[in-house]
């Protein structure tokens, strides 16, 4: 009996076939309800007892093999001609979970477009700067808050080295490299040592621009920032500038945009004022252009600088700031 079996293995081994009827019949005569396999299964009962351990490894061996056969044989009919092998092609699949674009890359991109249209270039540069791209280079004073260990990260107890507070020192290094006519805006990641709140974080992004060449007056600045709110915030945007101070511009202003959700009349998120701050702007200063290279008696040009979370928060009515670094999907899946 047991050699009947080792015979029975050695034919098992033995079988091979690329046709799909073939395997079938193959699995038929051993392993379908009066296959050979099953008989012999019923067999088990005459058995002599000594006999009964071996006879059940030797017919377990059997039936394994012949199992493993068969999957063997169908999982290579399978190259080729998928045709053959029993799957249901018109079942639905198995859909890939798609995640959606960060609500601050979606509103980073729609601005670079929007300056794109006028022609403006975009200029990249590094996170850990110096001191010089940074303050000095900007005619930040030597006793500025900003440059105070409070508000800027230090690396490794150097001054000089530092993690950007804004990307101007982006465009330090573009008019030390280039002369005018420059027209570039410089997305990026800047860092500031604050307590992280609903409305402040350490981590954030700004877009910053710059326009220089000759003849470049306060009119061209407001009438590119006008664009801007427009293409950003819907036509019937209206803008207004108020007076402020940077160290780096002269004279400054701040951009407010017209309250988008209540259209000027005044709500919640405008505070009932009508007007929502969305940028700080204006013409370089002399001391800038000339500590970069440029003749600030030839040329003149403007600059304007945006925290793209605060534009994301006014465009898709965001409460908390955290949100965007938090990394829920139930939140980012949203836009
Ligand atoms: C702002 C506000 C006003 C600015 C200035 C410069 C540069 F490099 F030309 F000096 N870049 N960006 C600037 C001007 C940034 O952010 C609130």
């Amino acid at each position: 009996m047991i050699n009947k079996i080792q015979d029975l293995i050695k034919e098992v081994d033995a079988f091979s076939s690329n046709n799909l009827d073939e395997i079938e019949q193959f699995r038929i005569k051993f392993l379908s309800k009066k296959g050979i396999v099953t008989e012999l299964f019923n067999e088990f009962k005459n058995i002599p007892k000594e006999e009964k351990k071996e006879f059940g490894q030797v017919l377990n061996i059997l039936k394994n093999k012949t199992q493993d056969k068969i999957d063997f044989l169908k999982l290579n009919l399978g190259d080729g001609d998928v045709g053959k092998i029993e799957i249901d092609l018109s079942l639905p699949g198995d859909p890939e979970t798609l995640g959606t674009r960060h609500p601050i890359s979606l509103v980073k991109n729609e601005i670079i477009e929007i300056f794109t249209r006028l022609g403006f270039t975009i200029s990249e540069g590094p996170e850990i700067e110096d001191d010089w791209h940074v303050f000095s280079a900007l005619n930040f004073p030597e006793e500025h808050p900003a440059r105070d260990m409070q508000d800027t990260f230090f690396i490794e107890k150097n001054p000089d080295i530092l993690l950007r507070t804004h990307t101007s020192s982006v465009q330090v290094r573009v008019m030390e490299n280039t002369q005018p006519p420059i027209r570039t805006i410089s997305p990026g990641r800047v860092f500031r040592n604050e307590a992280i709140s609903a409305r402040a974080h350490c981590i954030f992004h700004q877009v910053e621009g710059l326009y220089i060449d000759t003849n470049v007056s306060f009119a061209d600045l407001k009438q590119t920032l006008m664009y801007f709110a427009k293409e950003m915030f819907g036509e019937e945007t209206q803008i207004r500038l108020r007076p402020s101070f940077f160290p780096f511009t002269e004279p400054s202003a701040e951009m407010d945009v017209s309250c988008s959700l209540c259209g000027g009349k005044g709500c919640n998120v405008c505070k009932y004022t009508g007007w929502l701050e969305v940028l700080g702007c204006g013409m370089v200063d002399p001391n800038v252009l000339e500590s970069n290279g440029i003749d600030s008696v030839k040329y003149t040009g403007f600059a304007f600088g945006m925290g793209i979370e605060r534009i994301a928060m006014l465009k898709y009515d965001i409460k908390d700031l955290r949100l965007y670094f938090e990394n829920d999907v139930r939140f980012l899946r949203q836009f």
